[in-house]
């Protein structure tokens, strides 16, 4: 594995001309329109890569973008991998290795959500306080590799309590609305049941959604601080009384795509 995180490591560091960076971003279904505000991009096909996946998701362009962003050296995911792709764990997570080898500390996880919690509505945005892992797996199964981290991570804080204040106040000054709440991460490719989202709000969560769980794992497993916003892109099943479609999660992705933007440079500013 270190191998491997070594080997994409260096042909990313061969493409960049500028610095390092220093935050990453993974932008989820159809809010990947944030790495075009990246400023003098890197741009680099994960085909490209030695051992990246590749994207196979509507939404998700599969391309790092790398340059700058509000003054900082940045990298962007332009789409992740899921689970469902068929991926394993460590894959879905393996750019996430490659960010930390690369020297990336803190890590800014997006997704577009359904929305649990009643009092949302579609076109919210999210802050992310907690995840409850629903997808039967972990991508920290299997032999540790200590230089990468521990063996048994602590997930009290797994998303950082500073960075959650910054984007609160960022929101605050934006005079942007911003919920708050538990991300529930589920294998998908199909949604929920009304009745498994039933289960999920009694659980506690208040979005759901097919990824960022894994990532935010490996990120802590590596030490990384990470926030996470969710769009929520529509309510869950059983809510409103109309099916769901990954078309309609793009929709409001890009109806939102104003405030979602305006919000992570704010942050990004500051983080
Ligand atoms: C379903 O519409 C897709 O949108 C979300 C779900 O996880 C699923 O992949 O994508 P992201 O989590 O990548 O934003």
């Amino acid at each position: 594995m270190i191998e491997q995180i070594n080997e994409s490591k260096a042909y990313i560091e061969q493409q960049l001309s500028g610095q390092l960076p220093k935050i990453g971003l993974i932008l989820g279904s159809g809010l990947g329109v944030l790495a075009d505000e990246i400023e003098n991009p890197t741009v680099i096909s994960y085909k490209d890569i030695p051992h990246f996946p590749t994207s196979t998701v509507a939404g998700h362009k599969g391309q790092l973008v790398i340059g700058e962003l509000q003054g900082k050296n940045v990298i962007a995911m332009q789409g992740r991998f899921h689970y469902y792709e068929g991926y394993t764990m460590q894959q879905v997570t393996f750019p996430v290795r490659v960010m930390k080898a690369l020297g990336v500390e803190r890590l800014l996880v997006t997704n577009a959500a359904g929305g649990i919690n009643e009092s949302f509505d579609a076109g919210n945005l999210m802050l992310i306080t907690d995840h409850i892992n629903m997808m039967g797996d972990n991508p920290l199964i299997g032999p540790n590799v200590e230089e990468l981290g521990p063996r048994f991570p602590d997930m009290s804080q797994a998303y950082d309590k500073d960075l959650i204040g910054v984007a609160k106040s960022c929101a605050d000054e934006l005079d942007l609305q911003l919920q708050e709440g538990v991300y529930v991460g589920n294998t998908g490719p199909v949604y929920e049941t009304s009745s498994e989202v039933k289960m999920l709000r009694t659980l506690g969560g208040d979005a759901v959604g097919m990824s960022t769980v894994p990532e935010v794992i490996v990120a802590n497993h590596a030490g990384m601080k990470v926030l996470g916003i969710s769009c929520i892109s529509n309510m869950a099943a059983g809510i409103l009384d109309q099916p769901l479609s990954h078309d309609e999660v793009i929709e409001t992705t890009e109806r939102v795509r104003e405030d979602f933007i305006q919000l992570v440079k704010k942050v990004i500013k500051i983080m």
